[in-house]
């Protein structure tokens, strides 16, 4: 946007009302004529026409009636990733009569991001984590606050993608579940860390930031990939960043490290400037172990409280967890990448009581093998992951090509809308008249 060519317009059609957010785009409905026609602002108050919605049905009964239309997502040409916020004017004989944002509120939409294409090359990594195994080392349990719907911590799938210029990973959950607390990177209750060990001949570290496990061969990189808030990292604060074993600072997110979330295929996807990343040129032969926990901005170390019992706020351990939290070694995970549940129940009970040792976490490597030298030889679980991504792939598309939501209007004046009522639904980027309040969150 430019002040010469800002391409949104500052009212709707026929009028001089201010909806309360700019208008880029305009979907006008005649329910008469039956026509849905998609337009650009062009910036000085007109509307250019960019094409016609595919589906419109209007049905229901005199005073009461129903207008229904699907158009892709992608028919809109919004910019996805970002928030749009859109208002629903009425006409009747072209004239305004009514307008939802009139008490102050606009509603909001998430453009969501096509998912990446697999199938294009550069997919360094895809590997699918079993469902229903988001309690852990066993037995835990969510916390219970109606926000933690059930499958918001459980992993299904990482992909690893390279991008050229930077990589991409992308986190696939059961169920994101939203993003109640306002997340600046648009979710609220995941925490996921990725520990990575690189090709590279330094030993690196082993301690994880909080998570009560160790990484047992070790990582160069660690990507702690949080919802966002403040200013500062995590885990002091709960920025994502990317740490170094060699350095005492880390990367936080900006300009070469992004964060954001895609509610409609439940992902979390980062992106990563390959300028920021060591020994990148062998991103394929990395050991990556990718581990989710709750996150909590008020939690030590920015992780919810792991506590027998459980509680509103608090994960759920069982009493057989007793004795490894009186040592200080309860595992805080709920979702380890892992072929198989069993693999990821072992990892995280592998703690000593005894000797106050942590579990010890390994990584895993392409296709499906878990990288554990010593304790699992092959895991061949090849061919079935296969199957299983390629129908991911396919329902995560169907889901972006339908995303348009039925928009159900009622007639404000019976007398004079019916026949000659136009109704009009319009999409605008709020660029500074919106505020939009921030829910309180625990
Ligand atoms: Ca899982």
């Amino acid at each position: 946007m430019t002040p010469y060519n800002p391409e949104y317009n500052v009212y709707p059609r026929n009028s001089r009302i201010d909806l309360g957010i700019h208008l880029a785009r305009e979907l006008l409905i005649d329910p008469v004529a039956k026509t849905a026609v998609i337009s650009k602002a062009e910036g000085r108050g007109g509307w250019i026409k960019t094409r016609d919605v595919k589906e419109l049905a209007i049905g229901g009964s005199s005073g009461n009636y129903i207008i229904e239309l699907s158009t892709s997502i992608k028919d809109l040409d919004l910019a996805t990733g970002q928030l749009a916020f859109f208002a629903i004017v009425l006409y009747s004989s072209n004239e305004l009569v009514e307008y939802s944002s009139r008490l102050g509120l606009a509603y909001m939409l998430s453009i969501p991001i096509p998912p990446p294409e697999t199938t294009s090359g550069g997919v360094l990594m895809d590997i699918a984590d079993p469902e229903g195994d988001d309690d852990g080392a066993g037995g835990y349990g969510y916390p219970s606050n109606p926000a933690f719907q059930p499958g918001v911590f459980d992993l299904l799938r990482f992909t690893m993608i390279d991008q050229g210029d930077k990589l991409m990973l992308r986190f696939v959950f059961k169920n994101l579940g939203g993003n109640p607390w306002g997340g600046p990177n648009g979710w609220s209750l995941q925490q996921i860390h990725v520990y990575v060990k690189t090709t590279m001949p330094a030993t690196g570290k082993k301690d994880t930031f909080g998570l009560g496990v160790e990484i047992a061969h070790g990582w160069h990189m660690a990507l702690l990939v949080a919802p966002g808030w403040g200013t500062d990292p995590l885990p002091q604060g709960e920025k994502t960043a990317l740490y170094y074993y060699d350095k005492d600072t880390p990367l936080v997110q900006n300009g070469v490290l992004k964060a954001y979330a895609d509610q409609s295929t439940n992902s979390i996807i980062v992106e990563v400037s390959k300028q920021v990343l060591y020994d990148v040129e062998n991103a394929g032969k990395w050991v990556i172990a990718v581990l989710v926990t709750s996150h909590d901005g008020y939690g030590e170390n920015k992780i919810r409280s792991f506590t027998i019992g459980g509680g509103e706020w608090q994960v759920n351990v069982p009493a057989e967890y007793s004795l490894a939290i009186l040592n200080g070694v309860l595992p805080k995970v709920l979702d380890v990448l892992a072929p198989t549940k069993q693999d990821q129940y072992s990892m995280l009970r592998s703690f000593n009581i005894d000797e106050k040792t942590p579990a010890q976490i390994y990584g895993v490597v392409y296709m499906i093998t878990i990288y554990k030298p010593v304790l699992t030889p092959v895991i061949t679980t090849t061919i079935t992951s296969t199957t299983t991504i390629t129908e991911t792939i396919e329902s995560t598309k169907t889901v972006t090509e339908t995303t348009s939501q039925p928009v159900t209007i009622r007639e404000v004046d019976t007398a004079t809308s019916i026949g000659i009522g136009i109704v009009m639904l319009i999409i605008g980027f709020s660029t500074g008249y919106l505020f939009v309040k921030k829910a309180s969150r625990k």
